[in-house]
């Protein structure tokens, strides 16, 4: 058999949240070059109009849907309408995510909730609004979109970190719950990335982004692209063995001390 065949999505239904832009845009256009049929969801519809747009000027007809991931009844209803309109869905990337950061004893407890209910909750919203089409159709992959605060804090984090702790805790449990319908429900562990979310932390002379060379053997941010690959991997035949594992793509975050001042 043609090895490389397992790593095809051909004919796969992915849905990735959040993704008319950052990892979420890049995993998804990476999934349409691997031969699936892209569906994504963003907050608002100019945001959708944008991803669509963006998604046709890399050759991939994206199906857009507006939806804010941790509203139950509205997920339900988009789930259902990718089942009509498209397909049921094979691959499902739970990518929305949000961050707060501001030290714990100024943080209001509105704004942990709302961490919380985007990046962890939302994830098992989504999840459950997508398993039994997975279930009917004997196969499914689910990658949650973790991060270093899955295994590290760092001061001014604690609701993402919570947030991101709980969903390696979810991604473990789904892969418990749900493996013997072959259903592979994974993580993905990105070290700091160049996106929007992170563009605080970049600012120029910033001290985080010295910082963040130091500590990463790469030398280096990474870039969304350095995250196709690994999400590539995991949403195709050629992991289906793969449950309830976290990929750190961290460029080696995790595995270092950090480099000794000079
Ligand atoms: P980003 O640039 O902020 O993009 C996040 C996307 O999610 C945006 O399109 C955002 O829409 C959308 N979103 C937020 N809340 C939503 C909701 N309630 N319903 C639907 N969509 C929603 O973030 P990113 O850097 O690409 O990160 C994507 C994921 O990777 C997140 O889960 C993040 O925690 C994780 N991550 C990022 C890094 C990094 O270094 N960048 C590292 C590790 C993990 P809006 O524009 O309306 O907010
Ligand atoms: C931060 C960063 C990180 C990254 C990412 C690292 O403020 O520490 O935003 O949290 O977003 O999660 O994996």
């Amino acid at each position: 058999m043609d090895i490389m065949k397992s790593f095809s999505l051909e004919g796969k239904v992915a849905l990735v949240t959040g993704a008319s832009y950052g990892i979420g845009f890049s995993i998804a256009k990476s999934y349409g070059e691997a031969g699936a049929t892209v569906v994504f969801n963003d907050i608002n519809q100019d945001l959708v109009n944008k991803g669509i747009e963006a998604y046709a000027e890399h050759g991939i007809k994206a199906y857009g849907y507006v939806c804010d991931v941790t509203d139950e009844d509205g997920v339900v209803a988009m789930v259902k309408k990718i089942e009509e309109e498209v397909g049921i869905i094979d691959i499902l990337v739970n990518n929305a995510g949000i961050i707060r950061r501001v030290p714990m004893l100024e943080m209001k407890a509105e704004d942990f909730r709302k961490v919380i209910d985007v990046d962890l909750n939302a994830p098992f919203i989504v999840s459950k609004a997508v398993i039994p089409g997975m279930i009917k159709k004997g196969h499914g992959k689910i990658i949650n979109i973790c991060s270093m605060m899955s295994e590290l804090g760092r001061e001014t984090v604690s609701a993402y970190a919570a947030a991101k702790g709980g969903l390696k805790m979810l991604t473990k449990n789904i892969a418990s719950e749900y493996g013997e319908y072959n259903i592979q429900c994974n993580g993905i562990g990105p070290g700091y990335i160049e996106t929007p979310q992170t563009a605080p932390l970049r600012t120029e002379g910033h001290p985080f982004n010295n910082f963040i060379i130091s500590k990463t053997p790469a030398a280096r941010w990474g870039t969304t692209d350095d995250l196709t690959g690994p999400a590539i991997f995991l949403a195709s035949d050629a992991s289906d063995f793969v449950n309830g594992h976290i990929l750190y793509v961290d460029g080696g975050i995790l595995a270092y001390i950090g480099k000794q001042p000079q």
